[in-house]
């Protein structure tokens, strides 16, 4: 039977390459994100039985309510659930950092992503589904200019692991991973510039969209008795040592 994928933030990176990883194994997306034009294209060349474009601001929730009361038929019951929609925006100190920023990434990181899980927490029950979603290495090993993109994800991480202790006994399976770096378009989101993208990039080798879309294929495939509870999967170029000290 083929089974039926919501995965936010489908329009660019890791969300793309899950709906790509997850139609080529046979899955049904809905695919959503703002950029309304991506997930048409995406949704032409993979097949529009395959793929449902539903473009929304997940922080719109009367239009995530409208999205989610016009699913066509085939997309209608929904087995996983990706919660990958998010981004960071600056990394000026807490001093210096821009208020809309940070509510920015609180509203799309935190607020879009637990009531969109709430409203799909039913259709989960009743079909056994799982929820698999995307924090950061950035909530559990704080980093200068980290700060509210850093709390936003520690959110993530912890609320997910909640997820699956509220969750126990329904049969819906839980997973929370947590990457390092990825090259995506999320450097450019963060600080405006493709050169400072570029330049964080290079020589990094870091991971790609299509290694976290792996994982989330293959943790959404195993056999509905297992449960993988997180993963936090790093470039080998990256670390998490961070201990500063400033002298007098
Ligand atoms: P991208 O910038 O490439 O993709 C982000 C996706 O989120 C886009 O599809 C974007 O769609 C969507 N999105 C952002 N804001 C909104 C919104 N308000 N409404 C709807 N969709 C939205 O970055 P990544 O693929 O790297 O990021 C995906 C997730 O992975 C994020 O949660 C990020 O925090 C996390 N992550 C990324 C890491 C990295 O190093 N890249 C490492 C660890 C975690 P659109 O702009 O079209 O709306
Ligand atoms: C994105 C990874 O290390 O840039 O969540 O914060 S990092």
């Amino acid at each position: 039977m083929t089974r039926t994928a919501f995965v936010t933030g489908a329009t660019a990176g890791i969300g793309e390459a899950t709906v790509r990883t997850l139609v080529a194994s046979g899955w049904r997306c809905i695919a959503t994100g703002r950029r309304k034009e991506r997930l048409e294209a995406l949704a032409e060349e993979l097949g529009a039985d395959k793929v449902h474009a539903a473009a929304f601001d997940v922080r719109d929730i009367e239009a995530m309510e409208a999205v989610l009361a016009a699913l066509p038929e085939p997309f209608a019951g929904i087995d996983l659930l990706v919660n990958n929609a998010g981004l960071a925006r600056g990394l000026a100190p807490a001093q210096e950092a821009s208020l809309d920023d940070w509510q920015t990434m609180i509203d799309t990181n935190v607020t879009a992503m637990v009531v969109l899980t709430r409203k799909l927490l039913p259709t989960l029950i009743e079909r056994k589904g799982a929820i698999i979603a995307i924090g950061s290495v950035a909530g559990n090993y704080v980093y200068p200019g980290g700060n509210v993109y850093a709390g936003s994800k520690a959110f993530a991480n912890h609320f997910t692991l909640a997820l699956r202790a509220d969750l126990h006994g329904t049969g819906v399976r839980v997973t929370s991973i947590e990457p390092g770096m990825v090259e995506t378009e999320f450097t450019l989101v963060r600080t405006g510039s493709q050169d400072a993208s570029d330049d964080l990039y290079r020589g990094a080798n870091p991971m790609t969209g299509q290694d976290i879309a792996d994982m989330i294929k293959w943790v959404a495939e195993l056999p509905p008795h297992l449960n993988i509870n997180r993963l936090e999967p790093m470039p080998v170029n990256q670390d998490f040592a961070g201990f500063r000290v400033a002298r007098e």
